[in-house]
């Protein structure tokens, strides 16, 4: 078939009329591929789509009708919204443990360029984002030899009280497990891994970052990321955070030794274990939560949410955390073990994050994280499911675009005029994805939340 003779989808009456319902939605999907027509009238429904079905999508010639149809997910959840945050990063060291091949990061601790920062040193930096107006820091090291549990603790609640407006989004999984290790509860199991993250989270932690997931395989795991934690184990951490009443995101490090069937078997795992956490918090609600008993998905129409379907951030005596983000990257060769490898094209990249916002149906958020995406392909992909950019991030050192040096900022100005020109409301969210009420350096948090 010619792309000249192009099918438009014949769906139902009813799911034409919900199709009309979605914001800005005004005709029907057109398909290339007719192997799209089913799984269109499945996501239409809101029903979640198969690894099979998963399979389609990334098979299929018509990767911009895969497109679209994350779009109508991505309008039906954020309507024209394109949200940023104005953030800072912070990497305290690079000394590391592990050696992994994919990482250009990592030093030992006697090579060229290892550094660690004292307490005192991050705690200036925080301060100094903080008077820019940043709301929150993303903080990550390697696994670092020698220093000790309360050096994390004190940088923690030393930020806390120097900069107490800045939410803290620290520490990958493979982090939280050193940290469990050398806080002398190893060998406590999940149990103790739960009370090193109260410690943290009352030491000043808000939430943790997706980093470390890469991909959930083991095959994959042994052949790029050996030493590293396994995904069982990536997913573990995740889950007592959420425990805890931490929120998390997820990523999905794709384009190097894995093929697109792990990606999907990544994806899956991580929607099983939101399913589990959204369950037992609606059930702490007494309320009963969309799509089948084991199933939660929340990308249905507007409809069949009468009840909030996400725990709402800052609810008094809240216990649960969730996945708020999920966020593919794509691999960079340069300057890592693995430079032999091409790495992922724009249309994969484009094509990735299509499938994981529509694999990923109770994951509220997707995002095109520009540093690695380049602002220009973020911008195609908020109408490929993404509906978040990040953020301003100035100083970014695991990835170098085009061979930048450490110096990776963008302006608020730069953001919104990208979603702008792109055609959404560029809209500025703190970490927890409440809306942010701006006057220069100076804000404050509107009552509105991004997803009820
Ligand atoms: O975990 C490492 C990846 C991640 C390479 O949670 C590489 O909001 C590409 O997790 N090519 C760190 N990727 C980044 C991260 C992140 C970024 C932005 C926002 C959030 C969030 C999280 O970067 C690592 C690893 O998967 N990475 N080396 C590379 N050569």
């Amino acid at each position: 078939m010619s792309w000249s003779s192009q099918m438009t989808v014949p769906f139902c009456l009813q799911c034409l009329s919900m199709i009309n319902d979605v914001a800005n939605t005004v005709a029907p999907i057109r398909f290339f591929d007719p192997a799209l027509q089913a799984i269109g009238e499945k996501v239409i429904e809101g029903s979640r789509l198969s690894l099979e079905e998963g399979a389609v999508l990334y098979e299929t010639r018509d990767v911009h009708g895969v497109c679209r149809l994350a779009d109508l997910v991505r309008r039906r959840m954020h309507g024209r919204v394109a949200y940023y945050n104005v953030n800072r990063h912070i990497n305290y060291s690079n000394i590391c443990a592990l050696s992994c091949s994919f990482c250009a990061f990592h030093r030992k601790k006697d090579q060229d360029g290892a550094y660690e920062m004292s307490v005192e040193q991050v705690t200036q930096e925080a301060i100094k984002a903080e008077e820019a107006g940043a709301t929150e820091l993303h903080i990550v090291g390697g696994l670092h030899p020698w220093l000790d549990f309360s050096y994390y603790t004190s940088m923690l609640s030393s930020i806390r009280e120097a900069a107490p407006s800045l939410h803290l989004k620290s520490f990958t999984a493979v982090e939280i497990v050193h940290l469990q290790r050398i806080s002398k509860r190893g060998k406590e199991g999940y149990e103790g891994m739960k009370s090193v993250l109260r410690d943290l989270r009352d030491a000043g932690l808000g939430s943790l970052p997706g980093g470390g997931a890469e991909v959930f395989d083991d095959r994959a795991h042994d052949t790029a990321f050996k030493g590293k934690i396994r995904g069982d184990q990536w997913l573990d951490v995740h889950r007592a955070a959420h425990e805890v009443g931490l929120n998390t995101n997820a990523t999905m490090l794709y384009g190097h030794v894995e093929g697109r069937p792990e990606r999907l078997v990544h994806m899956d795992l991580l929607r099983k274990q939101q399913d589990v956490t959204l369950q037992n918090w609606a059930a702490t609600q007494g309320i009963s939560t969309p799509g089948s008993p084991e199933q939660v998905t929340l990308t249905g129409p507007a409809e069949s949410y009468p009840n909030h379907r996400l725990p709402m951030p800052g609810q008094a005596g809240l216990e649960t955390g969730y996945f708020q983000t999920i966020i593919p990257l794509p691999f960079f060769p340069d300057g890592s073990g693995l430079e032999q490898l091409p790495g992922p094209s724009g249309l994969e990249n484009l094509r990735t994050l299509a499938i994981a916002r529509l694999m990923l149906d109770n994951i509220p958020h997707a995002k095109a994280f520009w540093i690695m995406q380049t602002l220009g392909m973020a911008q195609l992909m908020l109408d490929a499911g993404a509906n978040d950019l990040d953020g301003t991030v100035v100083w970014y050192d695991i990835t170098h675009l085009e061979g930048a040096t450490t110096h990776q900022e963008t302006t608020t100005n730069d953001l919104r005029r990208a979603a702008e020109e792109a055609g959404y409301e560029a809209v500025e969210r703190d970490t927890l994805y409440r809306r942010v009420n701006r006057n220069g350096s100076k804000w404050s948090l509107a009552p509105e939340v991004a997803l009820r």
